[in-house]
């Protein structure tokens, strides 16, 4: 019986993940490396340090540069999550949420990013979770399972009881390792291991019930 559903943030609740694009494409370009959207869908799910190293592919720049990059790479998404507001929640999604919660199942976040509470609060989603489990609180990114555990362990559930919802392919790898229910959205609906398909947040409704 699913008692809990994690969602992760950028490309599942929100189309953050497009600004992750937009400002990683800023830092390649200014390093003359060539990044596209296939690359980009390497790096959901995956830290920001872990991304550079990604986007570098083993070209060596000292530990200080490689922290100036990223620095940089925050400031340009955070510049572009100024223009988040309410109004870019989907009705699909905010009424989902809501669908879930009057279900009686309670509702979590796994996310790597460290921005988490800051886009929550903006697009004002915040108190639609019992928890978040967010890159603040974690060790290892996905695909360890680490904030995907975390955030069970937080709604007091076992990883058997909940569905993790996940457009990463790091993602679907992540809950699968902690033994969770995979749902996959967007990019990660090609990964093998997911349980389940779907292609908006309230097809939720047709598993939990
Ligand atoms: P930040 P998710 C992940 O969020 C993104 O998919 C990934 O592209 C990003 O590098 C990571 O968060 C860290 O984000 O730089 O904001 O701390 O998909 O797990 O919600
Ligand atoms: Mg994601």
């Amino acid at each position: 019986m699913v008692k809990g559903i994690i969602f992760d943030l950028d490309g599942v609740l929100l189309s953050t993940d497009e600004y992750h694009y937009q400002a990683w494409k800023a830092i390649a370009d200014e390093l003359g490396i060539y990044f596209d959207k296939t690359i980009n869908n390497k790096l959901r799910g995956v830290s920001r340090m872990d991304s550079l190293d990604i986007i570098l592919g083993g070209k060596y720049y000292s530990p200080l540069d490689k922290q100036r990059f990223a620095e940089k790479k925050n400031n340009i998404y955070r510049e572009l999550l100024n223009d988040l507001s309410p109004s870019v929640v989907s009705d699909d999604v905010r009424s989902t949420l809501i669908a879930l919660r009057a279900l009686g199942i309670k509702t979590a976040i796994g996310s790597s990013s460290k921005n988490t509470k800051f886009i929550l609060q903006k697009v004002e989603l915040i108190d639609m979770f019992d928890a978040i489990s967010d890159g603040t609180n974690i060790i290892r990114s996905k695909p360890d399972p680490e904030v995907f555990l975390k955030a069970a362990e937080f709604i007091n559930l076992n990883p058997s009881e909940c569905i993790v919802v996940e457009d990463a392919y790091s993602g679907i790898e992540a809950a699968k390792a902690g033994d969770f229910t995979a749902a996959a959205i967007g990019d990660a609906q090609s990964h093998p291991k997911a349980d389940y398909k779907i292609s908006r947040l309230s097809d939720l409704l047709k598993i939990v019930k």
